[in-house]
């Protein structure tokens, strides 16, 4: 048997303390002149030849280093069978396989290269673009490589039922509906790009039958299995077959009304977010639809003057990131880190940039017209990324919030009481009828609208229900906060505080984990329900966390080490990495430590294994991906390697 004592000798205790003192250093060589933490966002591989599609068909060209830099990554990540996956870790999908390939021609790759000949092989082996999942299959027809009649109908009709059918869009999860709706102003027009000898020959390639001879409508059900990851329920492939013989004899005047009534909304976005857009799908989405209905105008060029946002030049080449950025998520942890690290008055001028970044980028109004655009209120909260992005989150505001007020003893002027107060009651006013938190907004869907999910391949888009990780958060900040101001919405806090606990204790599953959903996955769940009970005023030695402790200690490796794999969140059931992740590790040990288990002989043993892993420069070497969006696409989080163990390291109670 291995001694499992506490090693909590001399010696040790400096290796602790030296790795903290490298991983701070090294943390700041990372911030920007801004006071963030700006990194590479990338990882889910539809992003990229989406992008480059868009500025095919807008006309932009890319200087060389950029094409060059993009081929590099493409060719990077493809799979050795020749496919690209959902995301870079993922087996090959049509979806992702179709439009990689079509981008690696765009950007001028010969269909002769070995690159292009064994995407295409892998494609045609499995029934060619006509398997693909439906967004393939949309970009396609936009570029003239498959036909409008083979996708099921994106009607901007829908947008014209009465609101409160639950069918309209305005109550979906904003992203679906937020990609939807250019994607339903593209379909109502049946918008597609001039042909070209080079589109000729992407129609040869794409297929297996001559593209003449495809029955396009019969190809609207067809996916492939390695697409099909939600399996189509009998409700959307009802609700398609009467979407369709609505299309076949749609009115022309409704149409208009309807394509009227999304550009509108397409236009409110774009003002919002100053042309940024909610995520990378609809900014691209948009740039089209302004393309086609007015060319080379003003919303076109404040839409390519924002383009270069998404990009991100990396060592393996140039990718396009999963949002504008992950700086307010990251520098707010960066922040919470440093200060659990305690070394504080060393670090001031690092930290105080950062806070200064965070106080600028507090969303301080709502949105124009906010429910004529089915907005929720935004004033007080944070983004996740900067606040001319616009769109804040309860997650995120729980976390700027928390940065905020663990820096106010340590600024010169910390943010008014009026601002802090502001973050409060948007969170108290995001909190759903079970006590849990969701991401952007209220849950506004029942869950049976999930039965219409669309997309083949992305589980759980269409209604935004509570989550632990949003709970959790927001619940910690209101704790902190009550802290700081004990007589200030006293009695909501309190009362929501409780819901929450019951939210948090209800999604505990029976083996005392929780799944988690942004990332990856049942240490991520581990360490936000635990700390969300603790926020909530539960003793380490309740039940629930307990369990939750058990859990986690049952999937410890015996390295002392937790890894998981992306399999975790696809499969909804803990899958083990071959080794040990620093950034799970991390997790598990933070969740362990707040439940007043840090001088475990187990945490103990995490912790070695986190100062064994680090190199001496306080970094730490790559490991497998750990963020994630609808249970199957991972991203990745540049920083997370920088700030997680930091904080793990540190004596955090
Ligand atoms: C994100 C990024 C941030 C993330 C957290 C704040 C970490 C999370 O706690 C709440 C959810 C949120 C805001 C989130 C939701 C889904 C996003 C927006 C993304 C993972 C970034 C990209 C992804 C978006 C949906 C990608 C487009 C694909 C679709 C299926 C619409």
């Amino acid at each position: 048997m291995r001694n499992m004592a506490p090693d909590t000798s001399p010696g040790a205790r400096r290796t602790v303390d030296s790795a903290l003192s490298a991983a701070i250093a090294h943390l700041w060589k990372l911030q920007s002149p801004e006071g963030s933490f700006k990194g590479d966002y990338g990882g889910p591989l539809f992003m990229l030849p989406m992008y480059v599609g868009t500025a095919h068909a807008v006309g932009l060209e890319f200087d060389a280093a950029t094409r060059e830099g993009m081929v590099r990554y493409l060719k990077g990540v493809q799979n050795k069978d020749g496919g690209f996956g959902l995301h870079v870790e993922a087996s090959s999908y049509v979806f992702t396989s179709t439009l990689c390939y079509v981008a690696l021609r765009l950007l001028g790759v010969s269909a002769e290269d070995p690159a292009a000949t064994s995407a295409r092989q892998w494609i045609r082996a499995h029934g060619g673009a006509l398997t693909s999942a439906p967004w393939g299959k949309f970009f396609l027809s936009v570029l003239r490589l498959y036909e409008y009649e083979g996708l099921d109908p994106l009607l901007p009709e829908l947008w014209l039922l009465p609101e409160s059918l639950p069918l309209h869009p305005s109550h979906f999860w904003c992203h679906c509906r937020m990609v939807y709706l250019p994607m339903s102003w593209l379909y109502g027009k049946k918008a597609r790009i001039p042909d070209s000898p080079l589109l000729q020959e992407l129609r040869r390639e794409l297929y297996t039958t001559p593209y003449e001879q495809i029955d396009w409508p019969a190809q609207r059900t067809r996916v492939s299995p390695a697409d099909a990851q939600v399996p189509r329920s009998v409700l959307i492939l009802a609700a398609n077959h009467l979407m369709g013989l609505y299309e076949s004899q749609a009115s022309r005047r409704l149409r208009e009304r309807a394509l009227y009534f999304v550009l509108d909304h397409i236009r409110q976005e774009d003002e919002n977010t100053r042309y940024i857009c909610i995520g990378p799908v609809n900014k691209l989405l948009h740039l089209l639809v302004w393309h086609f209905e007015r060319p080379g105008g003003a919303e076109e060029r404040a839409h390519l003057a924002q383009l270069p946002e998404y990009l991100w030049k990396g060592p393996d080449g140039v990718k396009m990131n999963g949002y504008n950025s992950s700086e307010l998520w990251d520098t707010a942890f960066a922040v919470q880190a440093v200060v659990a690290s305690g070394h504080i008055q060393e670090n001031l001028p690092f930290l105080r940039s950062a806070f200064d970044f965070i106080d600028r980028n507090q969303v301080l109004e709502d949105t124009p017209n906010a429910e004529r655009y089915y907005r929720h209120r935004s004033k007080g909260g944070w983004p996740f990324s900067t606040r001319d992005h616009g769109w804040p989150i309860s997650d995120c505001t729980a976390e700027g919030l928390k940065a905020a007020l663990a820096l106010e003893p340590f600024v010169d002027s910390p943010l008014s009481q009026e601002r802090l107060t502001d973050a409060v009651d948007l969170m108290l006013s995001m909190q759903n009828e079970d006590g849990g938190w969701a991401t952007y907004e209220l849950t506004r869907g029942p869950k049976w609208l999930e039965l219409l999910n669309p997309s083949d391949c992305f589980s759980d888009i269409m209604i935004d229900p509570s989550y632990v990780e949003c709970s959790s958060s927001c619940m910690q900040a209101l704790a902190r906060f009550r802290e700081r101001f004990p007589g200030v919405r006293a009695k909501e806090i309190d009362a929501a505080m409780k819901r929450g606990a019951r939210f948090v204790e209800k999604a505990q599953r029976p083996d005392g984990s929780w799944e988690g959903s942004w990332g990856i996955c049942f240490t991520y769940g581990a360490w936000f329900g635990i700390w969300g009970l603790v926020a909530a005023g539960y003793s380490p030695s309740h039940p629930a966390i307990q369990r939750a402790c058990d859990f986690l200690l049952s999937k410890q490796n015996p390295d002392g080490s937790w890894g998981e794999t992306p399999e975790s969140c696809r499969q909804r059931r803990y899958v083990q990495a071959e080794q040990g992740q620093a950034v799970m590790t991390s997790w598990a040990v933070l969740a362990l430590s707040k439940a007043g288990r840090r001088d475990t002989p187990e945490v103990q043993r995490a912790l070695g294994f986190l100062v064994e892993r680090q190199r001496p420069d306080g970094s730490y070497p790559e490991e497998h991906i750990a963020g994630l969006f609808n249970k199957t696409c991972a991203i990745h989080y540049d920083h997370y390697l920088d700030v997680f163990p930091l904080w793990a390291l540190s004596p955090v109670r």
